[in-house]
């Protein structure tokens, strides 16, 4: 079902991005969700925005705890290469993984809900650095809650990836199905869609739309008067792969994000039949980028997280160096399909423009030391030596 949404809609969406402070997000939100027609094809949309001016209130509330010396913090920054955030239900290992997996000092104490606020640990694979945040256990049943659901579904929201840490001693069906519906009504893929959609809002230069893919019920023409509809007058869209003009509108209004998913059954030591398991999630575990059945008593699989976590972002690490100097020990960490170009960018800002040539050694040069240009496709493990003219 399309979400299309009727212009007075759109027209208090403005308002939302207009909104300055957390009170005028509210009063904007609410008049949004009034505004918008309730049906099948906006059911998701609705209990989006519904959990938004949840979050919302919640930080109003705590800003105001906070003035009075109360409120704990729950946002992390980033740090390292990636941030990926651990979900699971009461007693399920997590903060025994973050410990077990990186330098965090972190107490297990084996009672329900333990861990109160997030915390975060660094985990090393490969010479990338993932920074792995524990939460506060959240039930998997839709009619179950707690008080720090919406803001650990948050810390989700603004991840890189995801890692769903499941209790084996359990049914592990039963939480799959009940976590995957809870982050799909909270707007989460877990799974990569067949299209993206960049908008880059702009200053001036009108709206520039690359396709580089297919629009499977509309035409560039109406990717223009939507976005104009939203006041978006001037922007660079990029579409990839196959989209629809809904997935415009929620891109515009931020209602769906695509966070890689990953599956670790753990307590698999308590398991009878990981097999019988294993068959009986097959189906399901197609919805997510993979399935690992762990545990931290016996150490089972545990080092198969770190490669889980970067295949599922499609990163590859590129290793720079300096002419006639060494090789770099820390790799730029970029995504797949990353070229020369995004090198020189990332080294510095000006280097593209003095650009020579690159020299490239590993699985994307054709021999040893050979010479590239900016738009060379480079390769994980990739070295990349860059000439500039000045
Ligand atoms: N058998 C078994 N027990 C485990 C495993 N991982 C953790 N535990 C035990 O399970 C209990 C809960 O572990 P935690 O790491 O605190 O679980 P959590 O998901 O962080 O739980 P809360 O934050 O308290 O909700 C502890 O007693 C752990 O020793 C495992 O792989 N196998
Ligand atoms: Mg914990």
């Amino acid at each position: 079902m399309p979400t299309n949404l009727p212009p007075e809609a759109r027209a208090k969406w403005i308002k939302v991005m207009e909104a300055k402070t957390t009170e005028e997000k509210i009063k904007a939100l609410e008049d949004f969700i009034s505004s918008v027609p309730k049906h099948k094809g906006t059911e998701n949309l609705l209990y989006w925005a519904t959990r938004r001016l949840s979050q919302l209130k919640e930080d109003a509330e705590l800003a105001k705890k906070k003035k009075t010396g109360g409120g704990i913090k729950f946002y992390i920054e980033k740090e390292g290469d990636a941030q990926i955030v651990m979900l699971g239900p009461p007693l399920s290992g997590k903060t025994s993984l973050l410990s077990k997996l990186t330098n965090a000092k972190v107490e297990i104490l084996g009672y329900h809900y333990s861990t109160k606020i997030p915390q975060p640990g660094m985990l090393k694979y490969m010479d990338v650095y993932f920074q792995l945040i524990d939460t506060p256990s959240i039930p998997y049943k839709m009619d179950e809650s707690v008080p720090w659901l919406n803001r650990t579904i948050g810390l989700a929201r603004n991840a890189d990836a995801i890692i769903l840490v499941l209790d084996g001693s359990k049914n592990v069906k039963e939480q799959i199905l009940g976590y995957l519906e809870l982050l799909e009504k909270a707007g989460i893929m877990t799974k990569k869609p067949k299209g993206s959609i960049e908008i880059k809002k702009a200053s001036k230069g009108g709206l520039n739309i690359i396709l580089n893919g297919k629009i499977v019920d509309g035409r560039v023409e109406d990717i223009k008067s939507i976005l104009k509809d939203y006041k978006i007058i001037h922007a660079v869209v990029k579409i990839n792969g196959e989209i629809s003009l809904e997935d415009i509108e929620t891109s515009i209004i931020g209602s769906k994000v695509y966070r890689p998913t990953i599956i670790t059954v753990n307590k698999s030591d308590l398991i009878d039949n990981i097999e019988e398991v294993e068959k009986e999630i097959s189906y399901i575990s197609k919805e997510v980028e993979g399935v690992i059945f762990t545990s931290t008593i016996t150490n089972k699989n545990l080092e198969k997280i770190g490669e889980l976590i970067f295949k599922s972002l499609r990163l590859i690490r590129i290793y720079t160096k300096q002419p006639n100097g060494d090789v770099a020990k820390k790799p730029l960490v970029l995504k797949n399909g990353a070229t020369v170009r995004d090198v020189a960018s990332s080294i510095h800002s000006s280097l593209e423009e003095f650009f020579k040539y690159a020299k490239i050694w590993g699985k994307s040069a054709k021999y040893p030391g050979e010479r590239v240009g900016l738009d060379h496709e480079l390769q994980d493990g990739d070295i990349v030596e860059i000439y500039s003219k000045v």
